[in-house]
């Protein structure tokens, strides 16, 4: 390790003795729930042991399937599987790994690591947290065990239509893929939003943007890059479900509309996707090795930039996994060019770990070889990636075991063996020990072997054209001896992982109260004295690599010599910063362990996942069950100011905050950022169909008159006059309740009924979703405008109900200032879908 440099001068740590009783207090707040009780927790310590083991089990269930699938292949002519059951188990095994282990792996390290790492108790929103969880894993659970029940879907993990249209796709396994991952993508973005604001908000006071640690950078671009990327995989899987249930035909080319425009709406989440999972892959990376280096990253700020530059150009490439479609010349060039430019940031990280593990001198334990050979192993797959990025290439390559050997590297590569090193890494902090050295070695060697055996000979076979997705082929084409030498190789690495397995498990025996603690000397927060309520006191952070350069940093802080070292409202708490400079400036208080978020996450299962089978009553049933428990989480989540506290070294701080100091304020733009993208995503498909098959489009005759759309904008513009009164009421104080009462039920009225107005004006004219391309978008679009005016309309009347009991005032107020919000951007949305679906008709439209 380097020197540490003494630190410059702070005005903590306080030396005076602490209070009797203090730390008792703090522990007992932060004391969770026992027994089965333990499903109401949630503290991201807990759910993040949830999250990882949960993740854990899909990887594995999923590597079954890929042992399946191995089976199957090892020999010409087999029939071990039926056709149909190869085609369920690759279709899951896909979506399995990408779904519901990758994303939420990620997912799950972050939950688990960022509060310790950002120096905060916990992120902002515990409960949503849990809810993601919750979601994930009942829904992640039925989803896995349609298997079973073969009625599994079966059309590839990226769910090509006409493939996957009622047409060749008859029963219900396209359906539970299409609500089953269309719910579960809900969860992930529930997650994103709590890691954004969590990241932005919550790090220790003093950790600027420029300290905070490389891993954290990482999360903040994984989470922003799912509120971009995830909402165009929903609107797919929303508009091919309606075309399932109700025959609106998007993506069936005789009635106007295309099946290229899932590729597009599918792919344009799908590659960012392989970054999502990639980047914080990397962020661990960059963690584990100027530790395992003993010396500084080199080249923080570049990497940032870079990671940056990774995260915005992957938006770009979409279409490199549509090359042979049939694209115009002119956008293969680009796009082409642009997947090729990406190595180029992709690059610049590799060299800056490359360069630091020659600054300082690297130490081998397992987490060391883990990254050596996710380094070989993610290279290659780069490599690999370049030559299809060429088009001439991808034509002869497509669709082939080329393809799978590529995608295996980059994705195995780039994020399984970070993780295994994460886990190896990161396990002394939360455990009484280290995992094993001596079977991390022979787990690591079986896997690196295995994998290389398995999928190295794939790039041979598919050169020679075996192509992927065959459940089957036939003896003495050359494919025989491979194949069998993928299946050995596939044997060798699942070995491998039971070595793991194993060495996990004798860990979990030994249970202790104390984690191990920092036996590598690392340099980040996550390794100080870790408890239940996370750090006694929370640091003030004065330099990049802390634990380097205050070496006096973990007895202090164990001590309570720095900020909050107990509790001050009797509640969990912890310091609310500002976003780039990460100053103090209010004391939040989270919510502590209940029920109503996981009955919230039950129903909301329950109600997507009865709604494939089409029992639709029970369905309604549990989507009002569902509101109800969010409702109910939600009542007691605003708590009054608790006045101003002390919360060490001078710094008081105020206990509430409201506006867009608040942190809610964020997370609700944040997730109006969703639905723009959501709706942006609905607007490139509205277009593309009309560049595509213009001749499904009406004639100017054809059109509802303007008149109903005008009537709709002049409810539209009532509705957001009642929104300026509101807002001004609310300011106005306590005599107005009645009156506020009133403008916000008008308001909510004069909402919905400019929507009816819309879809009044093209059903008589004589549209039906059913009869084109066109005609099916212009009702999505009314569909699209319903989700959120309900949304607005359910959360008026939860806030009217707070106003009735005296649970929302002028100071008071952040559900307000939610529903104005959400209200506002409700308006705007649906004025643009008026012009969009009368409007831009009526301009383009033949006499
Ligand atoms: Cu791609």
């Amino acid at each position: 390790m380097s020197a540490p440099r003494p630190a410059s001068a702070t005005e903590l740590p306080s030396p005076l003795p602490r209070p009797e009783g203090e730390l008792e207090q703090l522990a007992t707040v932060w004391k969770g729930p026992k027994g089965w009780r333990v499903i109401g927790e949630v503290n991201n310590t807990i759910i993040g042991y949830f999250y990882i083991a949960a993740a854990f089990l899909f990887f594995l269930l999923a590597g079954i399937l890929g042992l399946l699938i191995r089976l199957q292949l090892a020999v010409p002519g087999n029939d071990f599987l039926s056709q149909d059951t190869y085609n369920q188990i690759f279709t899951m095994h896909g979506t399995v790994m990408m779904f519901l282990f990758a994303v939420p792996a990620v997912e799950a390290v972050g939950i688990l690591l960022l509060p310790q790492m950002l120096g905060a108790r916990d992120l902002p929103f515990p409960r949503l947290g849990a809810f993601a969880f919750w979601a994930y894993f009942i829904g992640g659970s039925v989803f896995f065990c349609t298997l079973f029940f073969g009625v599994a879907p079966s059309g590839g993990w990226f769910m090509y239509p006409p493939l996957t249209g009622t047409r060749f796709s008859p029963g219900i396994g396209a359906d539970w893929w299409l609500l089953g991952i269309g719910f579960i993508e809900i969860s992930a973005i529930a997650g994103a939003i709590e890691i954004i604001v969590g990241v932005l908000r919550t790090r220790a006071p003093g950790m600027t943007l420029a300290r905070m640690p490389i891993f954290a950078w990482t999360m903040l671009i994984f989470a922003g890059m799912i509120v971009f990327a995830f909402p165009a995989v929903i609107l797919a899987t929303i508009l091919l479900e309606l075309e399932r249930a109700f025959d609106w035909p998007f993506f069936i080319a005789e009635r106007g509309g295309d099946p290229l425009l899932w590729q597009h709406l599918f792919w344009f989440f799908g590659h960012p996707e392989v970054y999502i999972i990639f980047l914080p892959a990397a962020g661990m990376v960059s963690m584990i090795v100027p530790t395992m280096a003993g010396t500084p990253l080199v080249g923080y700020r570049l990497i940032v930039v870079a990671l940056i530059a990774v995260g915005f150009f992957s938006f770009g490439l979409w279409v490199h996994h549509m090359f042979t479609t049939g694209i115009p010349a002119r956008s293969l060039g680009f796009f082409s060019a642009a997947s090729m430019a990406v190595a180029i940031p992709s690059g610049i990280q590799v060299f800056a770990w490359i360069a630091t593990i020659a600054a300082g001198r690297l130490k081998l334990p397992v987490a060391s070889l883990f990254v050596i050979g996710f380094l070989v192993i993610f290279t290659l797959g780069g490599l690999t990636g370049v030559m299809v990025a060429m088009v001439p290439f991808d034509r002869q390559a497509h669709d082939s075991y080329f393809v799978v050997a590529h995608l295996h590297y980059v994705l195995f590569g780039g994020m399984v063996f970070p993780l295994f090193a994460a886990v190896y890494y990161w396990t002394p902090a939360f455990s009484t020990r280290p995992l094993s050295e001596r079977l991390g070695r022979w787990a690591f060697g079986l896997i690196f072997a295995g994998f290389n055996i398995a999928f190295l000979p794939m790039h041979v076979t598919g050169l020679i054209g075996m192509p992927r997705r065959v459940y089957t082929y036939p003896a003495g084409i050359g494919w025989d001896g491979l194949n069998m030498v993928s299946t050995i190789g596939a044997f060798i690495l699942a070995a491998g992982i039971l070595v793991f397995l194993i060495d996990v498990a004798r860990n979990m025996r030994l249970t202790g109260s104390h984690p191990a603690g920092d036996v590598w000397g690392a340099n980040s927060l996550e390794w100080l004295p870790n408890h239940e309520y996370a750090t006694r006191s929370i640091p003030r952070v004065i330099e990049r690599d802390p634990l380097w350069q205050q070496p006096n940093l973990a007895r202090d802080v164990e001590a309570g010599g720095y900020y909050l070292p107990g509790t001050l409202t009797g509640a969990r708490e912890t310091i609310v910063t500002s976003p780039i400079e990460a100053e103090p400036q209010y004391l939040m208080r989270l919510s502590g362990p209940g029920y109503a978020h996981v009955s919230a996450a039950l129903f909301t299962a329950s109600f997507f996942l009865l709604l494939t089978v089409k029992a639709v009553t029970l369905a309604a049933i549990c989507g009002v069950l569902a509101v109800i428990s969010i409702l109910v989480w939600m009542w007691d989540s605003d708590p009054p100011s608790a006045g101003k506290v002390d919360i060490g070294g001078g710094i008081v701080l105020p206990t509430y905050a409201s506006g867009p100091a608040s942190h809610s304020w964020w997370a609700v733009v944040i997730l109006l950022l969703v639905a723009a993208a959501l709706y942006l995503s609905y607007l490139f498909g509205f277009l593309y169909l009309w560049t595509i098959a213009p001749e499904g489009w009406p004639r100017r005759s054809d059109l509802p008159s303007p008149a109903s759309a005008w009537l709709s904008f002049a409810a539209f513009g009532f509705s957001s006059v009642l929104l300026a009164g509101a807002h001004h009421l609310l300011g106005r104080g306590a005599r107005h309740t009645g009156l506020l009462t009133l403008v916000l039920l008008a308001g909510i009225t004069a909402l919905a009924g400019g929507l009816a107005l819309d879809l009044i004006g093209h059903w008589r004219s004589g549209l039906r979703p059913q009869a084109s391309g066109y005609a099916a978008m212009v009702y999505a679009n009314a569909a699209l405008q319903a989700q959120i005016i309900a949304a607005v309309v359910i959360i008026a009347l939860f806030a009217v109900a707070r106003l009735l009991v005296g649970r929302l005032d002028g100071s008071r107020r952040v559900v307000f200032d939610v529903l104005m919000l959400l209200w506002a951007y409700a308006i705007g949305q649906a004025s643009f879908g008026l012009l969009l679906t009368h409007g831009f008709p009526r301009l383009v439209a033949e006499p």
